[in-house]
């Protein structure tokens, strides 16, 4: 089984001089970047180290998934984040995990011996919104003891074979994520996840703000019950 290392970035530069050194190049067949037009030096960044970069054709994060499955040809894909927020550890997990044949593989905020940004606040409202999510999720479409619990984690692992199974033509631009889950539920593609504790984001600001994103989650979970 071949395996990529996939790694969205718009504007990330900083971020990635930061992270991607202790990516470990080995364990991985290929390291993909996607690129949404980035225009601090991203690509320049990527391009020193003989990192293939691709762009997208649709918008948005959904776009990048699109033109991940679509622009390379390994067995299984497993998105990092260069920000902070993912661990660069967990990909020699997700690369185990797969390898153990499974399919879709999510490095979860939400279990024991996770840790998720809101941990050390009181209020914890997107944390809170997205165990709302997930309940809601596996009551419909949850079966045979399929189900996640970090629904819009970005951190995962995907076979081609299982995306095939989705029928997920464009994703979503803002909320692929819980679009993926509820697809994998649906068409019971058996999701696995393990513990991660996520970092901060080191530089810049988040693309998408708490508000518009929950928005269109709640968007796609109605499209879904609906369709
Ligand atoms: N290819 C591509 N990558 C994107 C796009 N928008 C955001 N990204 C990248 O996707 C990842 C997730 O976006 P973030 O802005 O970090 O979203 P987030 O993790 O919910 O927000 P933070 O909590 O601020 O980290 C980052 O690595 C971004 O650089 C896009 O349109 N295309
Ligand atoms: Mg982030």
């Amino acid at each position: 089984m071949k395996i990529a290392l996939i790694v969205f970035t718009r504007n990330e530069r900083k971020n990635s001089e930061k992270t991607f050194p202790s990516v470990s190049k080995k364990i991985v067949d290929a390291i993909y970047v996607i690129d949404g037009n980035s225009t601090d030096g991203t690509q320049e960044f990527y391009k020193k180290r003989r990192i293939k970069i691709f762009g997208q054709t649709h918008r948005g994060v959904g776009g990048a998934y699109e033109s991940a499955f679509a622009n390379t040809k390994e067995d299984a894909l497993i998105f990092w984040h260069p920000d902070g927020n993912m661990s660069t550890e967990d990909i020699k997990l997700f690369v185990k995990l797969l390898r153990e044949g499974k399919d879709f593989i999510v490095a979860s905020r939400m279990i024991k011996g996770s840790f998720n940004e809101e941990d050390n606040q009181l209020f914890k409202p997107r944390k809170w919104f997205n165990i709302g999510l997930a309940i809601v999720c596996n009551f419909l479409w949850g079966r045979n003891g399929n189900h996640a619990t970090d629904v819009v984690q970005g951190f995962r692992a995907i076979t081609r074979k299982a995306w095939k199974k989705m029928k997920i033509k464009i994703p979503d631009a803002i909320a692929p994520d819980l679009e993926e889950i509820i697809r994998a539920l649906k068409y019971n593609v058996q999701i696995t996840e393990f513990p991660t504790k996520e970092g901060y984001r080191i530089h810049g600001n988040t693309s998408m703000t708490s508000f518009k994103t929950g928005r269109e989650n709640l968007k796609i979970l109605f499209r879904e019950i609906f369709s």
